[in-house]
């Protein structure tokens, strides 16, 4: 049976970072479920409609149509990591690690989410040129005048570029 990963996160707006780690779990997987987490605790910047609308165009854009059509962008709200990840009949999920910081935070939930389900993390090294790259930093430079265009793909820029269309403000 085909092998299926789950790459979740807040995607708030997706970056460039992102996108390189869905297309390296695309290429260890069969298929891949990007999932946009509605954290009931987090106010987004985007609705959770907006964000999977603008990972499916910047996954179409950047991936081979072969690989771009194993991977799935679904919207999850609340709830337990792990539910949703055997819900989906998936056995891993996959995230990116930029920094110590990432490791520290990481560890705990890898430990847990195997607990609960069996479920295993499989942790990718960001690319260098990604590394420094987070949602919060294109947020904020953004709000405050600068060029996001070295971050963030394409999609993302258009929409950000027209704001009744995309920015969720
Ligand atoms: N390069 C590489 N990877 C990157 C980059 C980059 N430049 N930027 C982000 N990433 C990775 C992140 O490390 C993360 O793996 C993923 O991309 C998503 O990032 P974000 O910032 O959009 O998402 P977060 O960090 O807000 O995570 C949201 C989650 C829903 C994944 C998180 O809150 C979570 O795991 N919740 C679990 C809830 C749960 O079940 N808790 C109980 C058990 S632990």
């Amino acid at each position: 049976s085909p092998t299926r990963c789950v790459c979740p996160g807040s995607f708030d707006p997706p970056t460039l970072g992102h996108v390189d780690v869905v297309a390296r779990a695309a290429a260890l997987f069969d298929e891949v479920v990007v999932a946009v987490h509605v954290n009931p605790s987090k106010t987004p910047h985007w609705s959770a409609q907006q964000r999977v609308e603008a990972l499916r165009e910047c996954l179409d854009e950047a991936l081979p149509q072969r690989d771009a059509a194993r991977v799935r962008v679904e919207a999850v709200e609340g709830g337990l990591l792990v539910d949703h990840v055997r819900s989906v009949g998936a056995t891993a999920v996959v995230k990116g690690l930029r920094s110590a910081t990432d490791v520290e935070h990481e560890q705990p939930m890898a430990v847990v989410n195997r607990d609960l389900a069996g479920v295993e993390t499989v942790l990718l090294v960001a690319d260098p040129r990604w590394g420094h790259v987070s949602s919060s930093l294109v947020r904020q430079v953004h709000l405050l005048g600068g060029s996001v265009a070295p971050y963030v793909p394409p999609a993302v820029l258009r929409r950000l570029q027209q704001p009744d269309t995309g920015s969720g403000a």
